[in-house]
């Protein structure tokens, strides 16, 4: 089955709530966004994925009446959440499928698939597909590629996977505001001749910083807040630093045995550079912005660009510890953009 085959190169999703699903049920999900009329030839299981039993989250593989294609469909939903960057800064933010960064989409490259955007936000959105080679209609830039998704409507995203590398997806409908919500997410594509996971471990680490003010919780995300610089011209500077949306040391550390081959990949969507560095051992860079390098460069920190800028690194880890693994600046450091790589 393609899906297992999908879920045995996909460690961060296999690792989650698995439910099955009749194929009654899933045309009722399908139904609910429009997809019912398909004829589809349902291999009987479908996986639902999101936080606190909620089930937003479905991706599955269905095979058109004539048998011609597999298509991976994976089903989001923009909305507001309540978010908890650390205990008591819970600020007022936009999230896909209740989370963020939203779930890290995994595909091979040149994989067909097809994304259905749930708009329960109460404003417009669109996704676009950050450094994918997508068809322009599929490109979420509203008022020039599509119309605005209004609260409540469902889009249907369908492109091919390409070209492999770290990607992104993310709200291309008032940005300042949307983006600097949470309405963002790391889009992996895999080599097509990539066949198995080469690493032990694999981490997406996304930066992010938030002027949360005082801290308090804030009222609505229409007054611009979480970010707040929407309303602000830019006058609030951000307080809290954080990886995955957590602020140390809520951050979630990396747990790696002593010899796995480990792969990170960097992800900034703040607009400061970040030197990230990792105690007791140095790494290979192997890619930068999605590209990777003719040849590997081997550093003890390295610089994350600002501005979307995303880095792959890989190491053995050969040095056992709780291992500081932090932003070098040391405001951003202060602010909790640190986690551990704790090497057992
Ligand atoms: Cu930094």
């Amino acid at each position: 089955m393609k899906d297992q085959e999908y879920l045995r190169n996909n460690t961060r999703i296999a690792a989650m709530k698995e439910e099955s699903l009749s194929r009654r049920e899933f045309l009722k999900v399908s139904g609910q966004v429009g997809l019912g009329a398909l004829a589809l030839a349902v291999d009987g299981r479908a996986l639902l994925l999101g936080q606190e039993g909620t089930t937003q989250w479905l991706h599955h593989s269905f095979q058109s009446q004539s048998g011609a294609a597999w298509i991976r469909e994976i089903y989001l939903e923009a909305r507001e959440v309540d978010w908890e960057l650390a205990p008591g800064k819970i600020i007022k933010a936009m999230a896909y499928n209740g989370q963020i960064p939203g779930p890290e989409i995994r595909l091979k490259e040149g994989e067909r698939v097809r994304i259905v955007l749930k708009n329960t936000l109460p404003e417009p959105t669109t996704i676009h597909w950050h450094g994918v080679d997508v068809p322009n209609p599929m490109d979420g830039v509203p008022g020039i590629t599509q119309d605005p998704i209004r609260p409540g409507e469902t889009f249907v995203y369908e492109f091919e996977a390409r070209p492999a590398g770290t990607r992104w997806y993310h709200t291309h409908f008032q940005e300042h505001r949307q983006l600097d919500l949470g309405l963002y997410a790391p889009l992996i594509i895999e080599p097509a001749e990539e066949k198995e996971l080469a690493f032990d471990r694999e981490y997406t680490l996304v930066l992010d910083d938030w002027a949360t003010g005082i801290g308090h919780p804030l009222l609505s995300t229409r007054a611009g807040t979480a970010g707040r610089r929407g309303n602000m011209g830019g006058m609030m500077g951000s307080d809290v630093w954080t990886i995955n949306g957590k602020q140390y040391p809520k951050t979630e550390p990396l747990r790696l045995r002593k010899g796995d081959l480990v792969r990170v990949r960097f992800f900034n969507h703040s607009m400061e550079a970040h030197p990230m560095h990792l105690h007791g051992q140095s790494f290979k860079v192997l890619a930068v912005n999605g590209q990777g390098l003719p040849a590997p460069i081997v550093k003890d920190s390295v610089d994350v660009e600002a501005h979307m800028g995303s880095v792959d690194i890989e190491f053995i880890a050969h040095n056992p510890g709780d291992r500081f693994f932090h932003c070098h600046k040391p405001m951003h450091m202060r602010g909790g953009m640190v986690t551990l790589a704790k090497i057992g």
